[in-house]
Parts: C-alpha cells; structure tokens; sequence
C-alpha cells in the first residue's frame, strides 16, 4: 500500500481525462476507463474503508472492458459509438433492467454519475480554507449529487467513510503531486477536462433520453 502511495499521482488520472476529448468532441473510452482505473488506485490509497466504494467502480470498468475486449471492440470505442450501437440493436433496457442488465450504456451511466460527484469534490478541495474539513466537502458534495441514486443503506455507508478522510492538506499532499499549493495549481489546470468530458457524456445521454436506465 506505501509504495503504491508513494509511486501514485492524481496527476495520471487527470492526463488520462485530458486525452478522453477526441477533434470530433467524442469521449474516448479507453483513456476514461484508464482515468477511473487511477482514481480506484487513488481511493485504495484512502484506505480499506473506500473498498466497498472502489469495488462497484472496479465492477463497472470491467463490464465495458469486456466490450472492449470483444469481437464488437470497435463499437465501443467513443462513449457516442456505444451508444449508437446498442440503441439500434435493441442491447438497452429502456425501462426496467431486464434482458440486458449489463448494457455499456446503463454501466457507462453509473461511472459517469459518480464523475460528477468528483468533480464536485475537486472543485470544492481546490477552493476550500486551507484548514477546511475533507470529510464536509465530500459528503456535501456527495449528497447534492451521487446520493440521490443511492439506497439508505450505502448513503450510510459512505457518509461513514467519509468521516475517515485526512484534513485538505493531508489529502492534498496524498495526491503525490508536490505541495499542497502545487496540487491545488494542478486541480485548476486538470479540472476543466473533467469537466468537458461530463458535460458532452450528459448532453449525449439527454439527447437519446437515457439519463434514467434503470
Ligand atoms: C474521495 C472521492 C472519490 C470519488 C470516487 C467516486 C467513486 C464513486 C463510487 C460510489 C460507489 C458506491 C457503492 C456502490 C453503489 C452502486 O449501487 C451504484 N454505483 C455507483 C458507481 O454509483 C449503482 O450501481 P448499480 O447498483 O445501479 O449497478
């Protein structure tokens, strides 16, 4: 756990995020699922509290790196291909998860949610008091987006987990990207990235009516 401490940046998870955005404003899948495979190592670094949170987040990317891996690897190359494709095979449960509870489209929606919440948490780190509570900004954060898909019982669970979290310095300093200062310099450059990818996911969801799959 150390080493991967000491050998891990956020700083890779932010490059990752900044390579999703293709000339065609389409979302890469691999370099989002490589930008998620980073924050689970990050979240593993908190401690063994967040496994229950990075677990589902490890679920999820396995499910699309199976398509990925498959003979129709290249459908689901940009988030807009997926989506193109399994809508017009009939691969998506548009009402209740039935035939197909695994769709790309469904399992994409859950990571992209959580996106949300991240950037929320970010943003909030980057500009909080220096002396402020790690553990305030997530779960506010966490409750004004995230929690509203979550059952009772892990809105629990993760407001527990919260309460484990170091103070900003500390967590700033656990991004291994320099100084305190230094990580809040590289929030603001990488946060935008972030951002951009979350805003074309949910234009993209909005448009083909899919924000709600079940
Ligand atoms: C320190 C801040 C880091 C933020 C990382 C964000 C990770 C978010 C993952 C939250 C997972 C909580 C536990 C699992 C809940 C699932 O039920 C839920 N999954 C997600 C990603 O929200 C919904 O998936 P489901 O049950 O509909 O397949």
């Amino acid at each position: 756990m150390a080493a991967a401490a000491a050998t891990f940046s956020l700083r890779e998870v932010l490059v990752a995020f900044a390579a999703c955005v293709s000339e065609q404003r389409a979302v890469r899948v691999d370099p989002y699922l490589a930008g998620w495979k980073g924050l689970v190592r990050f979240l593993n670094c908190l401690g063994t509290i967040f496994s229950f949170i990075s677990k589902d987040a490890v679920t999820k990317i396995e499910i699309i790196e199976n398509y990925r891996n498959s003979d129709q690897r290249e459908k689901y190359l940009t988030v807009q291909s997926m989506v193109e494709y399994e809508l017009a095979n009939g691969l998506v449960d548009l009402q209740k998860r039935s035939k197909h509870p695994d769709s790309g489209c469904r399992t994409f929606l859950r990571l992209h949610r959580a996106l949300h919440w991240l950037q929320m948490f970010l943003e909030g780190l980057r500009t909080g008091e220096d002396n402020s509570k790690t553990s305030v900004i997530c779960s506010e954060t966490y409750n004004a987006s995230l929690a509203n898909y979550h059952p009772w019982i892990i809105r629990k669970a993760a407001g527990v987990a919260f309460c484990a979290l170091p103070t900003r310095n500390t967590f700033l300093e656990t991004m291994n990207v320099g100084t305190a200062e230094e990580a809040v310099a590289m929030l603001g450059e990488a946060l935008p990235y972030i951002c951009e990818v979350y805003k074309i996911t949910e234009e993209l969801y909005a448009q083909h009516k899919l924000l709600d799959l079940t």
